[in-house]
């Protein structure tokens, strides 16, 4: 069949939401895309292991550091999963890492924020999973079958995240004076890195028209993003706290919140590698790599043990 012709019905399948799945056929550009977001996707989330194993150790309950240290894992599941799903599209879990590790391939830039206070934690589940939820809800229903998959069983963990986060806020803004100044430190830190997740302004971002065309976005940065301001905007009063914008303001007309502008020059500052922990970050997971080499090659050994038996036993 000619080229054109492939590409037509590709994009009939898109349109009727059917699902592309890995041996279909698909233009390169749309491997290239989903390669590229999946890839980046699945280096966020174990990346941002980063920021709370760094409080694993200095929760202050056992009863914390057993949730923490189990949403930690969680993250380091939905990693697999999203690398096992970029896998499909012919890429090896081996480039992708190096691309990571060689500064090719991005991660996204709120994990490159520190960690300083234990309130840190409440706000990231409740702030960074709230962010992702949101953006991760709308891809349950992307094109690519494998990636929409791995999002619904994603999507289920980040519910109980977001809760864990609120519920550790909730707890300091029913504390003492300092707990609740604490609390709000917090919220005050990450709530614009938590609104620079959703990408650059649509009409700043390359990737957006050509990949809602091919439903791999279902909304663009600027839906999402207005989707999160009006949801924690509301959930803030719960406890009591603010947010850090003095434009921050419900819109009659438009029924959404207004907000103030980002400040773009820190959001690509950042993503291009010049945030407050990119050196740090990046430098802890290529030695985890590095350090982790012994394990890669014991189960490659055992598994080239295991080839050799089977292969006996058929012959
Ligand atoms: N950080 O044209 P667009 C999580 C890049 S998971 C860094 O708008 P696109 C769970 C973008 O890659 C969080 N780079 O791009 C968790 C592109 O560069 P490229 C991760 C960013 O792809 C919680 C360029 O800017 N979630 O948090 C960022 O259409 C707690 C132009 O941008 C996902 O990855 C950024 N914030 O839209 C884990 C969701 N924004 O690649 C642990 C899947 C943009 O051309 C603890 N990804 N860039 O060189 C997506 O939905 C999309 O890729 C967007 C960006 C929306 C992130």
């Amino acid at each position: 069949m000619e080229l054109k012709n492939l590409e037509q019905l590709f994009q009939q399948k898109i349109n009727d939401d059917i699902k592309i799945e890995p041996k279909d056929w698909m233009p390169d550009a749309y491997r290239k895309t989903n390669i590229r977001q999946i890839s980046q996707h699945a280096h966020s989330e174990i990346v941002g292991m980063l920021p709370e194993g760094n409080w694993i150790t200095r929760a202050p309950s056992l009863k914390r550091k057993a949730i923490l240290l189990a949403k930690v894992q969680d993250e380091a599941g939905h990693g697999l999963y999203l690398y096992s799903a970029a896998e499909t599209l012919g890429i090896s879990r081996e480039e992708m890492i190096d691309q990571l590790h060689t500064g090719k391939a991005k991660y996204s830039s709120i994990f490159n924020y520190p960690t300083l206070t234990w309130a840190d934690m409440g706000a990231i589940g409740w702030l960074v999973d709230g962010a992702a939820i949101i953006n991760q809800i709308m891809l349950c229903r992307t094109s690519y079958g494998p990636y929409s998959r791995a999002m619904i069983r994603i999507c289920k963990e980040e519910s109980f995240h977001q809760r864990q986060g609120f519920e550790i806020l909730w707890v300091l803004s029913q504390g003492t004076e300092e707990q609740k100044a604490m609390c709000q430190d917090a919220i005050n830190r990450w709530w614009w890195p938590s609104l620079m997740m959703f990408g650059p302004k649509d009409s700043d971002s390359p990737n957006t028209g050509q990949s809602m065309q091919w439903k791999i976005k279902i909304k663009t940065n600027d839906e999402l993003r207005q989707q999160f301001v009006d949801m924690i905007a509301e959930q803030v009063k719960v406890l009591g706290m603010t947010l850090p914008d003095p434009y921050l303001q419900w819109d009659e007309k438009k029924l959404h919140y207004h907000f103030g502008e980002i400040n773009w020059e820190e959001f690509w500052n950042v993503v291009n590698g010049n945030g407050p922990c990119n050196k740090q970050r990046l430098h802890a997971r290529k030695k985890a790599h590095e350090d982790g080499l012994w394990v890669r090659e014991a189960a490659a050994a055992y598994a080239a043990k295991r080839n050799n038996k089977s292969s006996k036993v058929v012959a």
